[in-house]
């Protein structure tokens, strides 16, 4: 006889929800990067070729300020779930619960999107401190990519993610355990499906709950080893296009945990809407040709919006 757990608040929502073969081996080879580390700019850019996705240690942002919003997170979590729903539907900003995005993507996962210190569900300090400290770790490391690559000006995407219009967001999620449905399956849910993520950078900080997970180049999907104390960076699709290809935005997911839920906290660091997004033209080669039609931000964004969630969305900026 299969036993199901108590009910969770997305029972409803299970039986549409994709589940994977759980067989993915947990991957050794993430670069780890030392901030500190004089050599961090060569490395980074080494880790954003071949991966997109790197550890960032020695980040400097305090263990408090992170517990902190993580204790927030996990309260507003744990609120019944009438509660929580007046924080939403998210649109695209609130609370929402398995829908992702308009276009009918789901995942077994309950979230809060931010962008702002005035929201009404999480301590305005916590999330503005957070904010501050991780919005500072952000703007060092993309002057270290901008050195790294040899761009005269290292303050070229620092200033875009600078500026008082800049389009950031802060993601909550919540992975609740999937036990029951796991029992019943033999296989892990898809928390959060495929994608790459739109901005420029992201900065993700998450339990010591395993679940994330990476495409590699050759299309391999391999687990990252949780850690608690760094943060993880990825490279979104407009670095991508503004390097013109060399540095990769990477496809992720996350697959729910038996044992543990997952809470992560990630920031999304992106430019003014009004930003043209095209190729730096200091990096170019001679001859070198742009691989995109320019872009604003504000319309990759209203394309990212019209489009489902694994959707290869720089197609369709790709010249013929
Ligand atoms: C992926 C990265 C961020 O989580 C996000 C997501 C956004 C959403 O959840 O509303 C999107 C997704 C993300 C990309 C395509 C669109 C928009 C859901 C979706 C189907 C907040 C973002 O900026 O883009």
């Amino acid at each position: 006889m299969v036993v199901l757990s108590k009910p969770s608040p997305l029972d409803d929502h299970y039986a549409s929800i994709k589940t994977c073969k759980p067989r993915i081996s947990v991957f050794k080879g993430i670069p780890s990067i030392n901030l500190r580390d004089p050599k961090a700019k060569t490395l980074i850019i080494q880790a954003c070729q071949e991966f997109g996705f790197f550890k960032l240690l020695n980040h400097g942002v305090p263990m408090e300020t992170i517990a902190r919003l993580e204790a927030e997170a996990l309260s507003f979590f744990n609120l019944p779930r009438s509660v929580k729903d007046k924080a939403g539907p998210p649109n695209p900003f609130g609370y929402g619960t398995k829908g992702i995005g308009p276009n009918g993507d789901v995942g077994w996962i309950e979230y809060l999107l931010i962008n702002t210190d005035q929201n009404p569900e999480i301590s305005r300090s916590a999330v503005k401190d957070y904010v501050m400290e991780v919005k500072a770790v952000a703007y060092e490391v993309v002057e270290l990519m901008a050195e790294g690559l040899g761009i005269e000006r290292r303050d070229v995407w620092s200033k875009m993610l600078r500026e008082e219009e800049s389009d950031w967001c802060l993601r909550l999620n919540h992975y609740p355990i999937s036990q029951d449905l796991q029992a019943l399956s033999g296989r892990k849910m898809i928390g959060f499906g495929e994608h790459t993520d739109p901005q420029i950078i992201s900065l993700l900080k998450s339990n010591n709950t395993s679940g994330l997970q990476i495409c590699l180049k050759d299309g391999t999907w391999v687990s990252v080893p949780p850690d608690h104390t760094s943060f993880f960076v990825t490279v979104g699709d407009a670095l991508q296009v503004m390097t013109n290809g060399r540095l990769k935005s990477v496809r992720h997911r996350v697959m729910t945990n038996s044992l543990k839920p997952r809470i992560s906290m990630i920031y999304f660091g992106g430019p003014p809407l009004s930003e043209t997004i095209r190729p730096l033209p200091s990096l170019m080669a001679k001859g070198e040709e742009s691989l995109y039609n320019e872009f604003t931000w504000r319309e990759y964004k209203a394309s990212a919006y019209k489009s489902r969630l694994g959707d290869y969305r720089l197609g369709l900026f790709e010249k013929a």
